[in-house]
């Protein structure tokens, strides 16, 4: 028989293409979407996946509706994903983001120990727990110092993660993902932001770029990569937490150059500095060591940030083009 799997989040960049993923696998997918006045299923749709998903509604912050959703779907697998991603706006919305990010987590886990305890789980957790780093290179073994409300909140989510697994038994393993993009990112997230104005700059639609600490340096992937080892971790015998990272860190500053000079742009010529988006307090610097994931789950990074670059600007390039 074909696995099922509930995905939280579904209609966000992971949600999107891990959804593709199991489909391509034979799985029945169902995704948890939580009410919204406009149309968010737009990367589905540029996947080609929109019609295949069993949609369930529900919202991480309503136990119940949890609850409701893994009985109607009765998952082998629940993909984690939903969440108030966007580190900017977690200072705005710290309560918002601490319920569902942090407490949203403990619905899914409680409604499987009650439920559905076979179901294996999978929580997406993130680099931002480092936050202020405690080493060069990044490990599960580096200590935590989050940055933001965001960070705050999935660090709980991520040790409630662990405390369920230890506690209850559960097959419940936590991705500690860095940064990862895709033609499909948010267009608020540094990356998206600067290959959308790219394409605006290079098709004469916009003149400048402004743009907070470009000083920051990432370590970014490839969201199609990343969704495998979100899979792969379920798959082990044993529920774990692992690093997923290139190993590579970038400055943004880096980052703009190398999409500004693919369409033949100079950075400098159009990058505004505005304070307006420097941070209440920064993660200056992010470097995954991804040895554990490449070890134990034979996971690997495919695609390089130039690369990556390139397929989003390439994106945006012809979206601007059709507006
Ligand atoms: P994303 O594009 O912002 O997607 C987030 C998803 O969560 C959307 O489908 C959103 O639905 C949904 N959501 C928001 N609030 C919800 C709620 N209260 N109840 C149910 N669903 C809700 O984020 P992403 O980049 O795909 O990231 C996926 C997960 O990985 C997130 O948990 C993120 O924090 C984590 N993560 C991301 C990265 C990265 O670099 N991308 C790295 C590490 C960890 P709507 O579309 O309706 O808003
Ligand atoms: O910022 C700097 C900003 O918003 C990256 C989320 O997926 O990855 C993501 O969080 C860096 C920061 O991503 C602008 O200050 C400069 O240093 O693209 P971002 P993030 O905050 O790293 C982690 C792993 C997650 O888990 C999150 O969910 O870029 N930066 N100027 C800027 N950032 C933005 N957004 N906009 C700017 O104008």
């Amino acid at each position: 028989m074909n696995k099922s799997a509930l995905i939280t989040g579904v209609t966000g960049q992971d949600g999107a293409y891990l959804a593709k993923l199991l489909l391509e696998k034979g799985y029945r997918v169902h995704g948890l979407v939580a009410r919204r006045s406009t149309d968010t299923r737009w990367r589905l749709r540029e996947l080609g996946i929109e019609r295949e998903i069993n949609y369930l509604d529900g919202d991480l912050a309503d136990a119940c509706s949890v609850q409701r959703a893994l009985l109607k779907a009765c998952p082998d697998e629940v993909y984690n994903l939903g969440a108030q991603s966007f580190v900017g706006s977690s200072w705005d919305q710290p309560v918002t983001t601490g319920i569902v990010d942090g407490l949203g987590v403990t619905h899914m886990l409680e409604a499987i120990r009650q439920f559905s305890p076979q179901s294996r789980f999978y929580q997406a957790s993130t680099s931002e727990m480092f936050g202020l780093i405690q080493a060069e290179r990044q490990d599960e073994s580096t200590p935590f110092y989050p940055r933001s409300p965001y960070g705050v909140a999935k660090l709980y989510g991520h040790w409630i993660t662990v405390n369920y697994r230890e506690s209850f038994g559960l097959h419940a393993s936590s991705g500690i993902l860095f940064n990862h993009e895709s033609p499909l990112r948010g267009i608020e997230f540094v990356t998206r932001k600067v290959t959308d104005a790219v394409a605006r700059i290079k098709l004469g639609k916009q003149r400048e770029l402004r743009l907070g600490n470009i000083d920051a340096k990432r370590d970014w992937g490839f969201a199609g990569d990343y969704v495998e080892a979100m899979w792969l971790m379920l798959q082990q015998e044993q529920a774990d937490d692992y690093v997923v990272a290139t190993g590579v860190t970038t400055t943004v500053r880096d980052m703009c150059r190398i999409a500004f000079e693919y369409v033949e742009l100079n950075y400098e010529d159009h990058v505004v500095i505005d304070p307006a988006f420097f941070r209440p307090a920064e993660v200056e610097v992010l470097l995954g060591n991804p040895g554990k994931a490449e070890r134990m789950l034979g996971w690997t990074p495919k695609t390089s940030l130039e690369s990556l670059i390139r397929m989003m600007v390439d994106a945006d390039l012809v979206r601007v083009a059709k507006e």
